[in-house]
């Protein structure tokens, strides 16, 4: 366990901080009173049982986890609209603080399973007492309706461990090409919405300057 720990650390380190960053992104665009084309921003490192099914179903070796696992550390920045996911793939592009070592489009050629996401692999420097450590990192971009349908089928995959039922995979196939058309339709009206929470936010602000001096 101590092994582990030790292993999982700089992971940790490195998700807490970028964390904090990219949803820096997103505080600046509210300050600037502008859309932020990200909406929120998780982390996770894999825990220990996901990271030795992996490296099971994929013939690395425990000692090759580093160079060879990509998503032990994971980041997802979840976006409003489809037309968000470029700025913010661009955005990451421009920083100086990693280094992007791949990147996967998953929504120009979705998975056989419907899943949709565009996924960049980074390499991220960690500072540590005994200097810097650049591990692996996967940031995950996808939008809310994305992550809706990735998140269901997540949890159906791990209860029938990738065997689905015809009839669930039926359904999966199509709750995709509903989360596919649930995109094209907010993406048909994305200015109408982003000027109603422009102008909710401001009113926001102003009612709490209000409060702030009664
Ligand atoms: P806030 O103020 O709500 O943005 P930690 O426990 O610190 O390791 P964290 O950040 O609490 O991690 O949890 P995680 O799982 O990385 O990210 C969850 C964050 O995503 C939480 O924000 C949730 O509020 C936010 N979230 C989840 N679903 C939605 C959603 O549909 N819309 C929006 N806007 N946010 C969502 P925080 O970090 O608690 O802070
Ligand atoms: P977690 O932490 O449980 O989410 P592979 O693992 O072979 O599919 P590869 O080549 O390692 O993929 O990288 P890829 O496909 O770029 O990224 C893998 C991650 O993308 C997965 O991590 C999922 O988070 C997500 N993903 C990929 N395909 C699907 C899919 O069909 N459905 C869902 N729900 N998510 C998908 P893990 O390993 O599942 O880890």
């Amino acid at each position: 366990m101590k092994h582990w720990e030790l292993f999982l650390a700089p992971y940790k380190q490195a998700v807490d901080e970028l964390k904090i960053k990219l949803k820096g992104m997103r505080t600046q665009f509210e300050m600037d009173g502008v859309h932020s084309p990200i909406e929120f921003v998780t982390g996770r490192v894999k825990p220990i049982a996901s990271i030795l099914d992996k490296a099971n179903q994929k013939g690395i070796p425990l000692d090759r986890l580093e160079s060879e696992m990509q998503d032990i550390a994971g980041l997802r920045m979840m976006c409003q609209f489809v037309d968000d996911i470029k700025p913010v793939v661009e955005m990451l592009r421009k920083r100086n603080d990693f280094e992007i070592v791949e990147e996967r489009d998953y929504i120009s050629h979705k998975k056989p399973s419907g899943y949709r996401s565009y996924h960049l692999v980074i390499q991220y420097p960690v500072q540590t007492i005994d200097g810097e450590k650049k591990i692996l990192m996967e940031i995950q971009i996808r939008t809310l309706a994305m992550n809706f349908w990735a998140t269901i089928e997540h949890s159906l995959n791990y209860k029938y461990r990738g065997q689905f039922p015809e009839e669930i995979k039926m359904r999966l196939k199509r709750a995709a090409e509903a989360a596919f058309q649930l995109d094209e339709e907010m993406s048909q009206i994305r200015e109408e919405i982003q000027e109603a929470q422009v102008f909710f936010s401001k009113k926001k602000e102003i009612h709490n300057e209000s409060k702030k001096k009664s």
